[in-house]
């Protein structure tokens, strides 16, 4: 039997394998009537196929997935929906037009040549489906397949992922909208190739993912937390211990990746490739040979591990403390280890020449001490779930894997923000077993762990802890608290519908 990882996206006639029953199942019907409809509306014609792909929140492994390392989230009942069709014979053919149900995302339209260039310094929200468009045609023609040329297409877009949250909305995004061309264009590539091809995609707009958000958003299953693996990509189910619940939580403080990517996201896959240089350099490769053959920290692990034996450890963050120094690096301390100019080194990547133009200092030891120790949290987190001890036991370890990378994250890899600061210390003082930012931080959420039977009171202690101000400062509408503060379950991954 072919691997999870090697099945095509599953096609459903009907939305119940994907949305279950009850109130989601009526949610989705409503969405899909009225995104049906709105199609008819706005392009004259009813859609060929629909394509969902769901959010994320991560669980544990924060910055790690684009050093190499495992990561281990788990999709939310949040997705995007795009319904697509192929504009026929006779019609224009020549443009993607890409509509939004929502009013604050007016129109974008594109050509349909797949080598267009994105104009990055012009952020429009129709950029994410061309970076999708983009990324189907690439493997495309890695894989040989002959699909015609190029055709117009017709796309409505509903996406109810918090934008700037931490929860992958871009990922739901690009991810449904490559399934959607997909689908509309007569192929179905394996989840584990989708995977990778859309983490490629979002590099269209300039972040260098590390392709947590589309490997679970395309390879989730219902009722379960993945550990994914990179390189190759592979997802292992993770059955969480009963008794306990995860609740998201929105800071309110929105982070604009896309915006900021050159001092913060960017920044820190720049500074964790510094630091793997220089590891490399100082545990005996010649410079050339580290900045050619060292992208990652995970490259240089095995000789961290082999330094830290020889101290009688099997730490790699041993290595980093003695190897780098705990005060910032200035570039020119950088290039006298490397013997080669910074821009030389990034010369191939624009993104991480923004970083090195908009970098004062380089703080290595501190990004590459976050990286070690928290890939270890993440295997702790896997073992902890699969071991013997009672469900109490594992949960309250759970919680303190999460305290103890939400420590990392905000003080070594300087992730977070005023904001999720105080909405983490409000989780915990009421009562969760762990709180933590989850994804890329600087704003968005944080996900805690709370004992099932409390979640209610929790939920009623964090509104008039966190949110009360804020609702009566309008910051939100008091009715829209549950888009910001709610208990989520493991939800399946992407699929597609043909009715
Ligand atoms: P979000 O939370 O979606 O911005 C980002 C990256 C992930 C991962 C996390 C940090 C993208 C699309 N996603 O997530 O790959 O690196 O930050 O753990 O860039």
């Amino acid at each position: 039997m072919a691997k999870y990882e090697e099945l095509p996206i599953p096609i459903f006639s009907t939305l119940e394998p994907v949305y279950g029953e009850g109130s989601q199942l009526e949610e989705a019907k409503l969405r899909f009537d009225h995104l049906g409809a709105k199609f008819l509306q706005v392009f004259g014609h009813p859609p060929d196929v629909f394509a969902r792909s769901p959010g994320r929140v991560n669980l544990i492994g924060e910055h790690i997935d684009y050093e190499g390392y495992s990561v281990l989230p788990m999709a939310i009942r949040q997705d995007t929906i795009v319904a697509i069709r192929k504009q026929r014979v006779g019609e224009d053919q020549k443009s993607l037009r890409i509509a939004n149900v929502s009013d604050k995302y007016p129109m974008c339209t594109y050509s349909a040549d797949p080598d267009q260039e994105v104009d990055l310094k012009n952020h429009k929200w129709g950029h994410y489906f061309i970076c999708g468009y983009k990324g189907f045609y690439e493997c495309v023609k890695l894989k040989g397949l002959d699909i015609g040329e190029p055709v117009g297409l017709d796309v409505l877009v509903d996406g109810i992922v918090p934008t700037g949250s931490g929860l992958s909305s871009s990922a739901a995004f690009v991810c449904s909208s490559t399934i959607a061309i997909m689908a509309a264009l007569g192929s179905n590539f394996s989840k584990k190739e989708l995977a990778q091809l859309t983490c490629e995609c979002e590099r269209h707009i300039g972040t260098q993912s590390g392709g947590m958000d589309q490997a679970i958003s395309v390879m989730a299953k219902s009722g379960f937390a993945e550990l994914i693996d990179f390189n190759p990509i592979r997802a292992t189910d993770v059955q969480l211990p009963a008794g306990g619940t995860f609740v998201i939580a929105h800071s309110l403080a929105e982070s604009q990746k896309a915006v900021t990517a050159a001092t913060n996201y960017n920044n820190r896959v720049v500074e964790c490739r510094l630091a793997a240089i220089i590891l490399g350099i100082k545990l005996g490769m010649k410079p050339q040979e580290a900045i050619t053959k060292v992208q990652t920290l995970s490259d240089v692990e095995v000789v961290c591990v082999s330094f830290a034996n020889s101290h009688g450890s099997s730490d790699p963050v041993v290595a980093v403390k003695e190897l780098l120094k705990e005060e910032p690096y200035n570039a020119e301390d950088i290039e006298k280890i490397t013997e080669e100019k910074l821009s030389t080194v990034f010369g191939h990547s624009p993104t991480s020449l923004d970083v090195l133009k908009a970098a004062k200092h380089f703080k290595l030891y501190q990004r590459a001490s976050h990286v070690y120790s928290e890939a270890k949290r993440v295997h702790a987190f896997k073992d902890t779930v699969s071991s013997n001890l009672s469900d109490e036991d594992k949960l309250k370890k759970l919680g303190d894997l999460m305290n103890a990378s939400h420590y990392s994250c905000s003080v070594l890899y300087e992730c977070s923000c005023p904001e999720l600061e105080e909405l983490v210390k409000i989780c915990r003082e009421n009562g969760a077993l762990g709180a933590r930012l989850t994804g890329a931080g600087w704003g968005g959420c944080a996900v805690a762990l709370v004992k099932e039977n409390i979640v209610p009171q929790f939920i009623i202690n964090l509104k008039e802890s966190f949110y009360q101000s804020r609702i009566d400062k309008e910051l939100i509408g008091k009715n829209d608290l549950g888009l910001y503060l709610f208990a989520s379950k493991p939800s399946s991954g992407a699929a597609i519908f043909k009715f």
